[in-house]
């Protein structure tokens, strides 16, 4: 039978894009439940129907652990406590748990699955199946096809990350800042609340909490589940996180060393051959990837490609993605296509 999906958090942003996703991928399900808070159980939300489940509304129904019952997949966007709360609900039922928060991440009985990278993994999941940090997504996209050219030791990544990446009231604070800013309302008077600091005309080198180190915790995601995901501990990962006032994608300046010669046109060829990968490349023409230009899209587009000269086998290139969709959405429900019987 076709199975019964439960979108979890589906009145968020990425649950919203689930349900966009669900839909675009025509995913067969015999049924879609949408799931949030008691605040929001009776709203109605519009989907445009995949598989056996028309086009119409979904009524959304407050989380519960009963609510599993029947559900054979459920994607979870609803904060990391949700997800450690509904975990065994999820898991009793016989259902498996896709979870875009980083609650499970780094358990070693949990996978951390990118389709393009390590569909593998799904096999040894034992209910939970984690989805990667965005900006982790991206970056092995466009790691793994030239990985598999020659091996990787050293990345050094700086992000240029969407202010939706922070949730949608934060894209709100970026137009409505930007606004007062413009209106000419005294620094002390901007509404400030997603962000430490204004990030209308700004950029802000700190996403999430800073760890001992002096480094961010999305630094340290980008570190831990790149080791994790490409299965090699000795892909060494410098990340520095940044903040910028864009509304959708995340753009990443990534500089890889390999262990051999990897020419600029071996590493295009590999890109331009590789799953979800877009390249976009063409310097005399103005053409690169650019996130403003790149919302809606599914792939991770690849541009700048370039020898690093100063190391002995070195590239650097630009990456932009949607991180909303193959960062968390798109890449949860790909996750979940790969558990589907094979024909
Ligand atoms: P609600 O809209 O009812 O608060 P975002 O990441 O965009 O902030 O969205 C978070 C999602 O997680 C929303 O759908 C939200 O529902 C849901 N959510 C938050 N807290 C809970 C909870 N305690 N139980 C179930 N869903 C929750
Ligand atoms: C951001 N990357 O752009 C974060 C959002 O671990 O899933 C996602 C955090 C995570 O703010």
């Amino acid at each position: 039978a076709n199975p019964v999906v439960a979108v979890c958090g589906a009145t968020g942003a990425v649950g919203n894009e689930f349900l966009n996703v669900l839909h675009d991928l025509d995913f067969p399900a015999s049924k879609v439940i949408a799931l949030a808070s008691a605040r929001s159980a009776g709203k109605k939300l519009p989907f445009k129907g995949c598989g056996q489940v028309p086009a119409g509304e979904l009524t959304v129904q407050e989380m519960a652990p009963e609510s599993f019952e029947g559900v054979d997949i459920a994607l979870f966007s609803a904060g990391g406590s949700v997800s450690k709360a509904m975990r065994d609900a999820v898991v009793s039922h016989g259902a498996v748990m896709i979870d875009n928060s980083s609650a499970f991440r780094m358990d070693e009985d949990v996978p951390l699955v990118v389709p393009e990278v390590n569909p593998g993994d799904v096999s040894w999941h034992n209910g939970v199946i984690a989805n990667p940090n965005c900006s982790t997504i991206q970056m092995v996209v466009a790691l793994k096809p030239l990985y598999d050219l020659a091996r990787i030791t050293r990345v050094v990544v700086s992000t240029y990350q969407a202010a939706s990446g922070a949730g949608a009231p934060a894209m709100a604070e970026l137009y409505d800042q930007t606004r007062e800013f413009l209106d000419g309302k005294p620094e002390d008077e901007l509404t400030i609340k997603a962000f430490k600091h204004r990030i209308a005309f700004n950029t802000i080198p700190h996403i999430d909490v800073f760890l001992d180190d002096d480094s961010t915790k999305e630094e340290w995601k980008m570190v831990a589940e790149t080791k994790k995901i490409m299965g090699d501990e000795g892909v060494r990962v410098a990340a520095t996180c940044v903040r910028v006032p864009v509304l959708r994608c995340h753009g990443e300046s990534i500089n890889v060393e390999f262990v051999g010669d990897v020419p600029p046109e071996a590493a295009r060829e590999a890109l331009a051959a590789a799953p979800g990968v877009t390249v976009m490349d063409d310097p005399a023409n103005d053409v690169y990837p650019m996130p403003g230009l790149l919302a809606g899209t599914n792939d991770t587009y690849v541009g700048r490609i370039r020898r690093d000269p100063t190391v002995k086998h070195g590239l650097a290139m630009w990456v932009v993605a949607d991180q909303i969709r193959k960062g968390a959405a798109l890449n949860a429900v790909q996750i979940a296509q790969l558990l589907l019987p094979q024909e």
